[in-house]
């Protein structure tokens, strides 16, 4: 790799026994922080060119449930599948982000790709098919949060921009569903939304990349507390490419279609 962003001194993306030790952690754990990956420098850029953007970015109003799916009016609205929560973050999509930035050339990297592939244990990764969803900038104001959910995708690669002064912590309870199972959880989930199960508390700091497997541990972000915005960037791959956003769900998480349905 030769990407002026990242601490390769500290973090060998090419090494394969730093591949190794970050897959073992990975899934050991769940989940795997590599403390100041991106140099302060990139992450100072990256910030001045988004923190003024907060009105530009989509707020979706909605409530949703921890499976990211509309309710299923057969059951009770106290069933665990379709008790809400709400989330009240925004957000700018992959097109809102200019072509110079320092998080579209390491999302392109092909050695930042080659290294998430070993870590994942995949074979490839691909951007998303669209031009909403491969890279986004999540803002969450005083009183902004991310409800308690589960993610659609197999894992998530994210990077913290600015803490905000407290709150916006990132909680997670691992295992609480099965997917591939078709195992849903409904006696976990329940307990989590009442607060009533133990939950862990990840700590990151701007710079640092966090890949976390968050389809089957329920996971949500805490309200920000006070006038700094906490700024996360998300990165999202497929394993299979060409696979784009529906109208219907790009509606629900941007509030408009993609230029490039699939
Ligand atoms: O903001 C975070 O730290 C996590 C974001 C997240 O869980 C998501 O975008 O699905
Ligand atoms: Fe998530």
């Amino acid at each position: 790799m030769n990407c002026p962003h990242v601490r390769l001194d500290s973090h060998p993306l090419d090494d394969p026994g730093y591949r190794d030790r970050c897959r073992d952690e990975l899934e050991a754990a769940g989940v795997l922080v590599l403390e100041g990956f991106f140099t302060p420098e990139a992450v100072a850029e990256v910030v001045t060119a988004s923190a003024h953007r907060e009105d530009e970015a989509y707020y979706a109003t909605s409530t949703h449930n921890v499976y990211l799916t509309p309710p299923d009016p057969g059951l009770p609205v106290s069933h665990p599948f379709n008790r809400q929560v709400a989330s009240s973050k925004g957000l700018l999509a992959d097109d809102q982000i200019p072509a110079g930035s320092p998080l579209r050339e390491v999302y392109g990297d092909g050695s930042f790709r080659s290294f998430l592939c070993s870590v994942l244990g995949t074979e490839a990764i691909h951007p998303y098919d669209d031009d909403l969803s491969s890279i986004n900038i999540h803002f969450a104001a005083d009183g902004r949060e991310l409800g308690w959910h589960f993610d659609n995708s197999s894992f998530a690669v994210t990077m913290l921009l600015q803490a905000p002064g407290s709150g916006g912590h990132f909680e997670y309870v691992p295992a609480v569903r099965d997917a591939d199972a078709g195992e849903m959880g409904f006696d976990r989930v329940a307990d989590v939304l009442d607060g009533t199960v133990e939950v862990k508390r990840l700590d990151f700091s701007p710079g640092d990349l966090v890949v976390f497997r968050g389809r089957n541990a329920m996971h949500r972000v805490t309200p920000t507390v006070g006038a700094v915005t906490r700024m996360l960037v998300v990165f999202a791959f497929n394993d299979r490419p060409g696979v784009g956003l529906s109208d219907s769900a790009s509606l629900t998480f941007y509030g408009r279609g993609s230029a490039r349905p699939s």
